[in-house]
């Protein structure tokens, strides 16, 4: 097997893909040239062999339904592997980087067998920015070349980037289904859930991944490089990797407020990402859906690059009324997975249309009418779409310097306790509020749904070291930012009622809670102090239009006292749990918190 092409110089990188050859052992080695070529040859390959579906309703988008095991990010099987335990901290799985890279070794020994192994180099970030990192993946799926091509920047450009020694970070995959001679493969690889391992050696810069062919545990440059590895990178260099959109909000006379929001996945980042603005004149733009790069540039100031260039995001609950830029993006030029396919040729899931399509092929590959019950698609079904297809994508999303971040936004899913919106009090507060936020767990993660876990800045499964230290690097960079540090919120669009029903509107009524956000920037809006932060009053929002029943705005922005002092406990609980990591600035935000809640209880 040859496995190098000659114009390949880069020693480093021709080691590490022989080295990788010899233990897996595949039949063939591919380069990628991320040429629409080889994108073509490889979605045909896989419509021949039935992994694919073409769709006649959408050009050059496909289908693709994975095993029943393989459905989303297995937080469980991912590790983060330091060689002290401590530095994985309390929230992360952790194995020493030997005992890991033994028992991984033992699974790749052959792994690739029958199978072709593609070497893809992408780029996080434009090719061109200096924030941008590139990384080699190796990997036995087309599927997975097929997204990266459309995630990231991909092939030769990148290669020319690296030159002979350019620096990147290796990335194997595997699905880890050896073909023996002869064996009919089957349309979705994988291994049983015991062989999974999604592990990263941050001291390294190394990613591994074994036994799953889906989102986050195979795209490695997604969580695994921008968030896991990249929160280490960032933290030993000066700067922040975080799991937050970034968009642009233009006000009627034209001024432009980047805003950077982070959420747990599956609570409306990509709507939010692309949200059309209900308020009249306000429009918005968007830079990115899921990852933010972010560096103190040369005036002080925070500026954030997205490192991807497409879209993975949840399609069910992607509609035109939740999120009409999405539609119009999906086109063309996609690719979905555990989407329902209807008789006609195209996609459909939960929440598309108000009415469901009479009869579909589901998820798993078998006859569904709305009769039967269980969903059409997965609620964990995805599409991947280019960037550069969104109507709303901002001329700037590939500006190499990034945007100038003015507001950061934490937010999550509750049902119940936290308010719509509140203002941090200053920085520390704001890293309290980001510490401490809360969520009901949702469908993107393999486990049960609609738990409350707090999933501080919503990287509860992306920091990739211990969360504590994660903490202090928030600290310290509000220290180096100082008067220039965006400002702080937290918000909550899913607070319900007596009756069981959302209170707040949400998707493009957000926009409303957007601007009073612009207006604190500028100093030209209103808000009371209460004991968890700035909360606007109801006449500081713009509401104009907007008619929501009597009482529920006053619901909305209500302080519960008692449900909030209640819950003390369990912050403490969630921050002890980093023991001597935990900075005293934060224990000493905790203390502060309870004693305005004690003042506001008497
Ligand atoms: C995602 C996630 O896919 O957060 O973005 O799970
Ligand atoms: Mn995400």
């Amino acid at each position: 097997m040859d496995s190098i092409q000659p114009s390949v110089q880069h020693s480093g990188l021709i080691q590490w893909v022989e080295e990788a050859a010899r233990m897996c052992q595949p039949a063939d080695i591919h380069w990628c040239d991320g040429s629409k070529a080889e994108y073509d040859r490889l979605m045909a390959g896989m419509v021949e062999s039935g992994a694919a579906t073409e769709l006649s309703q959408q050009p050059n988008s496909y289908l693709f339904r994975s095993d029943a095991s393989d459905v989303a990010r297995v937080e469980d099987r991912t590790y983060i592997s330091h060689p002290d335990r401590d530095d994985a901290g309390p929230t992360n799985n952790w194995m020493d980087p030997e005992g890991l890279k033994k028992r991984m070794r033992e699974l790749y020994e052959g792994c690739m067998a029958g199978r072709t192994m593609y070497v893809i180099p992408f780029s996080m970030g434009p090719i061109d920015s200096p924030i941008a990192r590139i990384g080699i993946e190796i990997t036995d799926s087309p599927y997975v070349v097929c997204n990266m091509h459309i995630m990231t920047r991909v092939g030769t450009v990148v290669m020319d980037r690296l030159g002979t020694d350019g620096e990147f970070i290796p990335c194997l995959h595997s699905v880890g289904a050896p073909l023996a001679p002869g064996q009919e493969d089957v349309t979705w690889p994988c291994a049983p859930m015991e062989e999974k391992y999604i592990s990263h050696f941050p001291r390294e810069n190394l990613i591994w991944s074994h036994g799953s062919g889906y989102g986050g545990n195979a795209l490695l440059g997604k969580k695994c490089l921008a968030l896991r590895i990249a929160s280490n990178m960032a933290r030993r260099e000066g700067w922040m990797a975080e799991h937050m959109l970034i968009l642009r909000l233009i006000s009627p006379e034209g001024r432009r407020y980047h805003i950077a929001a982070a959420f747990p996945s599956a609570c409306g980042k990509t709507n939010l990402a692309m949200l059309q603005p209900t308020i009249s004149g306000w429009s918005c733009e968007c830079i990115g859906d899921d990852i933010a790069w972010m560096q103190i540039g040369p005036n002080g100031r925070l500026r954030a690059i997205n490192p991807e260039s497409g879209f993975f995001g949840v399609a069910p609950g992607t509609s035109y009324d939740s999120n009409p830029m999405a539609m119009d993006m999906l086109h063309g030029n996609c690719i979905y997975t555990n989407c329902a396919l209807t008789d006609d040729g195209d996609v459909w899931w939960e929440g598309k249309t108000d009415q469901p399509p009479a009869h579909a092929v589901d998820w798993k590959g078998g006859d569904w009418t709305p009769s039967n019950g269980t969903p059409a698609a997965h609620p964990n079904a995805r599409f991947t779409a280019p960037a550069s297809q969104c109507p709303v994508i901002s001329p700037d999303w590939e500006d190499p310097e990034g945007v100038p971040i003015d507001i950061f936004v934490f937010g999550g899913r509750r049902s119940h306790v936290a308010p719509l919106v509140v203002q941090a009090l200053n920085w520390d507060h704001g890293v309290f509020l980001g510490a401490t936020a809360a969520s009901e767990t949702t469908a993107a993660n393999i486990g049960s749904v609609g738990n409350l876990r707090y999933d501080p800045f919503a990287m509860l499964p992306f920091c990739g070291y211990n969360m504590g230290d994660y903490f202090s690097h928030w600290l310290n960079m509000g220290d180096r930012l100082g008067g220039k540090a965006p400002l702080i919120f937290r918000v909550n669009w899913f607070r319900l009622g007596l009756d069981g029903q959302w209170l707040w509107p949400g998707f493009g009524e957000n926009s409303r809670v957007l601007k009073w956000m612009c207006e604190r920037f500028d100093d030209q809006s209103g808000a009371v102090e209460s004991p968890v932060g700035y909360l606007p009053r109801v006449q500081d929002l713009d509401l104009d239009g907007l008619e929501l029943p009597t009482g529920d705005m006053e619901e909305l922005l209500r302080i519960d006292i008692p449900a909030w002092t209640q819950e003390v406990e369990d912050v403490r609980r969630h921050l002890i749990r980093f023991g001597d990591r935990l900075p005293a600035r934060l224990a000493a935000q905790l203390a502060a918190h309870e004693e305005r809640l004690k003042a506001a209880g008497k």
